[in-house]
């Protein structure tokens, strides 16, 4: 029509199609399917039908993708930093601060080949470090665990030992009880939608607001769903110090503890069940094993003080007589309990001993009978009656990385797309939250994780490795560190160090990092270059992730631009660096993007259902869902039954097994334990994780030492409009959102919410600039009155995407919003290696000071 193409894309906010006119994308919307595409399936429950529509669903920072592509703080051209001579002096203490010049493509091959070469030649393995966030445009192919993994792989670098982020206190915590590394600590998902509205009598969202953060990937997919829930009217409880989204949308009973004091509540409702016997006695007999230890503690056998709705009272601030009532409700209703926005997940196990809040959780559910019908995790975000049997790979999956190890390659996508392989042959490795100190200090340590065992987690990293080479050169993907990263601060000490004698940074808009670096390298969108995908399914950690959507998808990425200015695809500046090194057939294997794309697609279950130029064509294609009598069967139903594992997957390992294989939970006697055997053996007088869960106070919360000085706890979760730093900042149309940003004369202010009576203590008043501190830094923000916070307790989501400091970085306010410079960077639990970011205590104070202008 009128000279416009349509194609199709995907977004971390879901699919969209693309109207291009001469060139330039003029308009996203979501995709409405047509007469061919499968019907979608019905839920029968109380007598009612329940279907969704015939379509996708989009969230902001999806729909806000327009604007990202066509931002004024795109990279357009290879840069330079001005006083970064490559042959003489660096200057790395300028970092930060002097400006860039832009140069030709040939130079910046030159200078980051030829830095690679030299670094590695001068001082050995490990003297190239290449670090990344978590998430990336969308796609299969140019995902950086394809792209950005093989080419690491073929040049030999230090790699990152990642923390668990996104479920920390579950993977640090939840694992030793009931196992589910393969999730890291996550349950199982299957026909739980279905399940919850059949045969659920309430549901308790805790630390869960999947209105705001889709579950992850999975757009607006579940808000359906939850509507249904209303007309079913079953009772739904949130907990949450704030009134979220979730919340506000479902109404309900809002219980607001303050931040990471969870566990005490928990505690708290299992001592009311075992006062009065509302648990499953039977299955906690056969199901189960260690009960009577936990409840000794809780009892007050141990430590003399019974965990009582009273107890815990002066510690969370709700009132005993509403925790006893909650946990009266919940023991007389089959209950499905959402700890976090999908199954997992939650701000609260992102706290000071957030491990043990986990824990809680899972404990809570098994003493109820978890895997019965109406006893399960989530809150209709997860677990579509949808077909699992179809296969597609999720970008978790590898596409052409040929890394056997480093992702979840090996189960199927490596057999499935033949590829040569890739290896890695150094073993030095720096742990995500201490790579400055790695840097400057040249040493640091941490637990690692390893999802395919539970004792896994119990060895370390260390760096440096035995006759490894310190870093060098640090080869930066992306430029989020400063606002996703706690105490972030640190990282310009870091980039302004002479440790560092080279700094690369590959990005897609000049923020954060990227104003650090000494060689800019400048990747185009996803719209400029050709991928494959599936809705919402990253596969590995999140095994069938698509099951939050009410349909499953796979589309095609099509190139739908030419790549704006000089950028280049992250794959061709992978190629291209390659090329210069003399690696040219060893990264793409002689593939160009699209011959992979295609590999890709021949590879999995769509050669089966669509020919390749009709998949071009269209664009996509919707995986019909099963007829009704063929669904998957009811997530841990099984371990219920007490039968062999029947849900659609091979997890756990053979090896995790300790009696026969496919024969109850991966824990080492098969029974859900609420004394960790694991923990026991490791160790048994870890007073930070015992192997039962038990309730530590904060080292920041109220009471604690800092609290004499900060009185306000922050807490830090996941913006609602944004996806991390990607949709934030850029002049995307995210900031003119009301609630995301504040505009205050001129320049769009990061938000932060308190309660007015705070507020009027202080003298501050709604709109204000104000500086929010605390000894690890500040950070001006716009104030925003509310009362869905109690008093004490403010928020600010994470993740601004620039890193703007009125003066010298590192120690001076910083302006944008990046929160995170004031989050401890202590880990979560003293054997771990995961970030306690909502445990932060702050002060707050009206700024007179100077400010930036917003460009
Ligand atoms: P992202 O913004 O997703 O955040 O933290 P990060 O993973 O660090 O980072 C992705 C980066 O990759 C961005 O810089 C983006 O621009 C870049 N990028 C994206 N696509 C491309 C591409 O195609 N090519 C190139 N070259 N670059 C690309 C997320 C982390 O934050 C997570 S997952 C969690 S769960 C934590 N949550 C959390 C919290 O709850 N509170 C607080 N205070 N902090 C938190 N931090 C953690
Ligand atoms: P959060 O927003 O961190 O989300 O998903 P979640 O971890 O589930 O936390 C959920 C709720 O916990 C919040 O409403 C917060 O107020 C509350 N909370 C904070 N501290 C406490 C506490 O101590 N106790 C209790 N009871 N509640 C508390 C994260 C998931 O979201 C992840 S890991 C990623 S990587 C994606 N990120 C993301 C994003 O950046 N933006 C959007 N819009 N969606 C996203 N989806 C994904
Ligand atoms: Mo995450």
């Amino acid at each position: 029509e009128n000279g416009e193409k349509r194609y199709v894309t995907g977004t971390n906010g879901g699919p969209l199609f693309v109207y291009v006119k001469d060139g330039k994308i003029v308009r996203v919307t979501p995709i409405e399917f047509d007469e061919e595409d499968a019907d979608p399936w019905t839920i029968t429950a109380h007598g009612k039908k329940f279907t969704p529509p015939k379509r996708t669903t989009a969230t902001a920072y999806g729909m806000g993708w327009k604007s990202l592509v066509y931002s004024p703080d795109r990279l357009l051209y290879p840069m330079k930093r001005v006083d970064f001579d490559v042959n003489g002096d660096r200057h790395p203490e300028n970092r930060g601060v002097s400006g860039y010049e832009r140069i030709s493509w040939d130079e910046a091959l030159d200078i980051v080949g030829g830095e690679i070469a030299r670094v590695r030649q001068t001082y050995g393995p490990g003297a190239v470090y290449h670090s990344r966030g978590s998430h990336h445009n969308w796609g299969t192919v140019g995902y950086f665990t394809s792209a950005s993994n093989r080419f690491f792989n073929c040049i030999g670098a230090t790699g990152m030992a990642a923390n668990p982020d996104s479920w920390e206190g579950f993977a640090w915590g939840a694992v030793h009880h009931y196992g589910n590394t393969v999730r890291r600590g996550g349950a199982e998902p299957y026909s739980t939608v279905e399940d919850c509205m059949k045969n659920a009598e309430m549901i308790v969202f805790w630390s869960s607001d999947p209105e705001s953060t889709s579950g992850v990937y999975g757009a607006q997919e579940g808000t359906i769903r939850r509507d249904w829930v209303k007309q079913l009217n079953i009772p739904v409880v949130h907990i949450d110090p704030y009134l979220n989204s979730t919340a506000s949308f479902m109404g309900g009973r809002w219980i607001a503890p303050r931040p990471a004091t969870d566990t005490a509540m928990a505690l708290a409702i299992a001592y009311v069940w075992l006062q009065n016997g509302t648990y499953d006695k039977d299955y906690v007999a056969k199901r189960t094993q260690g009960l009577e230890k936990w409840a000794e503690y809780i009892n007050g056998e141990t430590d003399g003080i019974p965990k009582t709705p009273e107890w815990q009272a002066p510690i969370t601030g709700v009132e005993a007589r509403v925790v006893r009532a909650l946990a009266e409700e919940w023991g007389k209703r089959k209950t499905y309990l959402a700890c976090g926005g999908l199954h997992s997940f939650g701000s609260a196990c992102r706290t000071a001993y957030g491990t043990e809040w986990a824990r809680a959780m899972v404990c809570l559910v098994a003493m109820q009978g978890m895997g019965k019908e109406g006893v399960n995790f989530g809150g209709l975000q997860y677990g579509t009656p949808l077909d699992t049997h179809f296969w597609f790979p999720g970008y978790a999956e590898g596409g052409f990385s040929g890394d056997y190890m480093g992702n979840a390659s090996g189960v199927q996508m490596y057999n499935r797309m033949p590829q040569s392989p890739s290896v890695n042959s150094e073993y030095q490795r720096i742990p995500r939250l201490r790579i400055p100190e790695a840097i400057l200090e040249g040493h640091a340590e941490a637990f690692d994780m390893d999802n395919s065992t539970i004792h896994g987690q119990f060895r370390k990293v260390r760096y440096p490795a035995p006759g490894h080479s310190p870093v060098k050169l640090f080869y930066k993907y992306g430029g989020s560190y400063f606002g996703t990263q706690p105490e972030s601060n640190r990282y310009a000490d870091m980039y302004r160090s002479d440790k560092l004698e080279c700094v690369v940074n590959q990005s897609v808009w000049m923020e954060g990092e990227a104003r650090f670096a000494d060689i800019i390298l400048p990747a185009c969108t996803t719209f400029e270059r050709w991928d494959i995908g599936e809705f919402a399914n990253c596969g590995g950690y999140i095994e069938k992730s698509y099951l939050q959507n009410n349909h499953r998808v796979v589309f095609m990425q099509h190139k739908c631009i030419e790549p704006l200015g000089q950028s280049k695809s992250d794959f061709d500046i992978f190629q291209a660096i390659a090329n210069r090194l003399g690696l040219w057939q060893v990264f793409s294997e002689g593939n160009t993007e699209y011959d992979w794309v295609r590999r890709c697609f021949a590879a999995t279950d769509m050669s089966k259902v669509i020919s390749w130029r009709q998949f071009l064509k269209k664009g996509y294609y919707v995986v019909p869902p099963l007829p009704e009598n063929r669904r998957d069967p009811l997530a841990l139903n099984w371990f219920a039954r007490g039968v062999k594992k029947d849900t659609p997957e091979l997890t756990p390992l053979p090896s995790e097994y300790y009696g026969r294989y496919g024969e109850g939970l991966q824990t080492p006697s098969g029974k859900f334990e609420f004394e960790a055997q694991s923990l026991k053996r490791f160790d048994p007088d870890d007073k930070e994780r015992l192997p039962i869960c038990t309730y530590i106070p904060s080292w920041e919360g109220v009471g604690s030492e800092p609290y004499e000085k900060y009185k306000l706890q922050l807490i830090s979760p996941h913006s609602k409009f944004s996806f991390h730093t990607m949709g934030d900042g850029k002049d995307s149309f995210i900031n003119d959102i009301e609630q995301h940003r504040m505009l205050i004369d001129g320049y769009f202010y990061w938000i932060f919410r308190m309660n007015p009576k705070d507020a009027s203590a202080r003298g501050l008043k709604q709109g204000d600039i104000v500086e929010v501190y605390n000894d690890r830094g500040s950070v001006l923000c716009g104030l925003d009155l509310t009362e869905r916070l109690p008093m004490g307790i403010v928020h600010s989501y994470e993740s601004c995407s620039d890193y703007r400091p009125v003066g010298e970085p590192g120690k001076s306010p910083e302006q944008n919003g990046c929160i995170n410079i004031l989050t401890p960077k202590r880990f979560i639990t003293k054997n771990a290696h995961g970030l306690a970011v909502n445990s932060c205590l702050v002060e707050v104070r009206k700024w007179e000071g100077e400010c930036l202008k917003w460009k």
